[in-house]
């Protein structure tokens, strides 16, 4: 029978999106806010992406940068040695695609050449003028996340007369912005960016206007695990913020969200299940 459930074409590998889905994180990083340091070694990077897999995880992003508040920027040469010899190790051993988590076009351009599928920019295309042509060059899929200015400056960014009207019409603007340059509209996600520019305030009024995004018709990401806004008001410790982010993760799925990013995707699969069983029955 023909198959009209709708799906992502990344480079070549599909991605199924009949159903919300689990991104799970490897930070490549000396710094990240809650993990920094934990996957510098490429060996170790990967045995986590294949765990992470093996728990549900049906993307797999790699990041050589944090971008957590006030992180200064790293080299794309330093980048390129952090998530190039890992996504190397990856490319043959997944089966999902990987996404590579970078504001830089030559970053995104060596890893789409390494075997990544999706580019995840989290600077939603304001950073680098290369990278729409470096993902439409290569079929890859594209994530454009809201954020203003950069890590080092984005908290002091971070005002909004609406924020969700706000965050809405940059990433419309953005997504046609990909289209004009080439990148497939079908190979767009769109992201709000919690906590990039976002005091927790704004960071729940995206939550309850999440709809609103959806309603652009671009699979949407959430990014909530272990930010600030989640440990601050769910109160669960300062390393572990898990059942926090649950909570967000389900509302977001409730409000039509296609994709999760977590750093633990086996809580997050379960998450993800019993929310997908009760949206399927939301009455509008
Ligand atoms: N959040 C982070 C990094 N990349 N990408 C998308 N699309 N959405 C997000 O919300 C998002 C993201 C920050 O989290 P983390 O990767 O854990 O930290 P760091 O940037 O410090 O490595």
């Amino acid at each position: 029978m023909f198959d009209t459930s709708p799906q992502l074409d990344c480079a070549g590998r599909i991605l199924r999106l009949d159903r919300a889905r689990v991104m799970g994180i490897v930070n490549v990083t000396p710094d990240s806010f809650s993990d920094g340091g934990r996957f510098l070694d490429p060996d170790r990077a990967v045995a986590h992406a294949l765990a992470m897999e093996a728990a549900g995880a049906t993307i797999i992003d790699v990041g050589g940068e944090s971008t957590r508040p006030g992180a200064e920027m790293v080299s794309a040469e330093d980048e390129l040695d952090r998530v190039l010899p890992v996504i190397e190790k990856l490319r043959d051993r997944l089966k999902v695609p990987i996404s590579i988590d970078t504001r830089k076009a030559v970053v995104a351009s060596a890893a789409l050449d390494e075997g990544a599928a999706i580019v995840n920019d989290v600077s939603g295309l304001t950073f680098d003028r290369a990278m729409t042509s470096a993902v439409a060059q290569a079929d890859a899929a594209l994530i454009v996340m809201h954020m203003r200015g950069v890590p080092a400056t984005m908290d002091r960014l971070a005002r909004y007369a609406d924020v969700v009207a706000e965050v809405r019409a940059f990433l419309e603007r953005q997504a046609q912005a990909a289209i004009s340059a080439g990148v497939d509209r079908s190979r767009i996600i769109l992201d709000p960016g919690l906590g990039f520019a976002k005091n927790a305030r704004h960071n729940l009024a995206l939550m309850g206007g999440l709809s609103e995004l959806c309603a652009l018709g671009y699979p949407v990401l959430v990014g909530a695990s272990r930010k600030r806004f989640v440990r601050a008001i769910a109160g669960d410790g300062e390393s572990d913020s898990s059942f926090g982010t649950a909570a967000v993760n389900a509302l977001a799925i409730a409000a039509g969200a296609s994709i999760v990013r977590v750093h633990e995707p086996g809580p997050a699969v379960a998450v993800v299940k019993m929310a997908v069983a009760i949206a399927e029955h939301i009455r509008a």
